[in-house]
């Protein structure tokens, strides 16, 4: 089944701001219940429409920020981890609760971490039809509350503000053309493949072993595929059987071998092989395989550099500090999915049997599916190896990677790691492909 990409727009602030009236105004039903009684939402709302402007979106309301029960500190770090997810922060502000209460805690937590993880946000004031009334006691103006409220913004100047009575239903499409130019400022992604030509073929090397589920391949070698059907390149792929590849018997592995060459020989006479795309796990056979003349990368590597928008810096520090490890240091092993562990897993086997050997004694804990420490558990750990993040979106991931640099510890990939346990040679080798693109140099 396709997936169809959303943008995600979540609405945050205070309690009673009137985030779930502005859900409701722009779903234009019932969809999140709205009542005077604070702390009405208590947990994310979501709710999928089609956005003129952008296209499928999901909106999620979420639970007021500023609850002060044990409760509430829960609701508070669900609703801050949504924050990771969304594409745009809709921040609604009721100026003049916001102006009584004399502080503005919760609108600076929010533009603080929506800025601090580059997610664009703007700022929805939640008029209401009396509020000259409701300001009456305060003695204050309504410009000097809204003043009041855009002070804690980094950027006022480039933060798009709309003041709005959100239970005026007539007032929907003009929200919603107001968050559609809101996130038109969200950059665009960046190729997957970026240095690929339509000249010689691209090989993507699928080894179909034991963990690969049947009736699909994995999301890295499809969205390859798409990638590159797309642009009008060539694409080949081939199946090495990795266990008879690995199996020791000298006739058994040239054979392997000698029918991989003939594929990649095959393509001659078509403007040859450009690059070889393989599945992390086997780059142990690929390298010594593929003829040194033709560009050789992986899976792994190619999402995490879509994920990091085009800079794998981050990820490349994160391989150097794998040199470091020594005994009895920590390692998180990080994977975006939930997935029953067979075989040869790479996450819960490989990594952890590979890095072993060369550094014995070291720990390793994992971090499956949705679930990631907070940065205070995570300052115990030397390093953290993340899988390429096919499964979750690329703010997700990169919202990982700032969880961690804020804890101080060094990042890598799968792909990477792989990479580097063959050695430099094979870790710079599969670099290479992304330097053209201004990339991993
Ligand atoms: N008059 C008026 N009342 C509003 C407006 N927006 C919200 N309200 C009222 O304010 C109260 C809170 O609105 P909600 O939308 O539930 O606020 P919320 O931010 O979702 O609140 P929590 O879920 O409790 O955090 C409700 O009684 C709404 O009817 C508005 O624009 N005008
Ligand atoms: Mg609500």
């Amino acid at each position: 089944m396709a997936r169809i990409e959303r943008t995600i727009i979540g609405i945050f602030g205070r309690i009673n701001a009137g985030k779930s009236t502005a859900m409701n105004l722009l779903t234009q039903q019932e969809t999140s219940l709205v009542d005077a009684q604070p702390g009405t939402t208590a947990d994310i709302r979501s709710a999928l429409m089609e956005i003129h402007a952008i296209g499928p979106c999901k909106l999620l309301d979420t639970a007021g920020l500023d609850e002060e029960s044990q409760l509430g500190e829960k609701k508070r770090r669900k609703t801050l981890d949504a924050i990771e997810e969304v594409d745009l922060a809709v921040l609604v502000i009721d100026p003049v609760q916001a102006l009584a209460s004399e502080h503005l805690a919760v609108e600076d937590s929010v533009a603080t971490l929506a800025r601090k993880l580059g997610r664009p946000l703007c700022v929805v004031f939640n008029r209401h039809h009396d509020d000259d009334r409701r300001l009456a006691p305060t003695g204050a103006t309504i410009a000097q509350a809204r003043r009041f409220c855009l002070s804690v913004l980094p950027d006022p100047a480039g933060t798009p503000v709309l003041d709005l009575d959100l239970s005026d239903a007539g007032r929907s499409t003009g929200f919603a053309t107001f968050l559609a130019e809101a996130a038109g400022k969200t950059a665009e992604q960046t190729p997957l493949l970026p240095t690929v030509t339509r000249h010689g073929v691209v090989v993507l090397h699928i080894p179909m072993d034991e963990e690969t589920p049947s009736g699909r391949l994995l999301r890295p070698q499809e969205m390859a595929m798409e990638a590159l059907l797309r642009a009008g390149v060539p694409v080949g792929m081939y199946r090495v059987d990795l266990g008879l590849a690995r199996s020791g018997n000298e006739a058994v592995v040239a054979q392997q071998r000698r029918g991989f060459l003939d594929f990649l020989g095959s393509f001659e006479a078509s403007g040859g092989v450009q690059l070889v795309i393989t599945d992390s796990q086997a780059i142990d056979i690929m390298d010594p395989w593929v003829p040194r003349e033709i560009p050789l990368t992986t899976f792994s590597i190619m999402m995490v550099n879509q994920t990091a928008c085009g800079d794998m810096s981050v990820f490349l520090e994160g391989t150097r500090a794998l040199d470091g490890l020594k005994a009895g240091d920590r390692v998180l092993v990080a994977e975006a999915c939930n997935h029953d562990r067979i075989a040869e897993d790479i996450g819960t086997v490989q990594l952890p049997r590979k890095l072993a050997s060369v550094v014995p004694g070291l720990h390793f804990d994992h971090a499956f599916g949705r679930e990631f420490p907070d940065p205070e558990e995570l300052r115990q750990y030397a390093v953290a190896i993340h899988c390429g993040g096919c499964m979750i979106r690329p703010q997700k991931l990169s919202a990982r990677v700032t969880r961690l640099h804020e804890a101080g510890i060094p990042v890598t990939n799968y792909g990477l790691a792989l990479s580097w346990y063959e050695g430099q040679a094979t870790l710079g080798r599969v670099l290479e492909p992304w330097v053209g693109a201004g990339i991993g140099g």
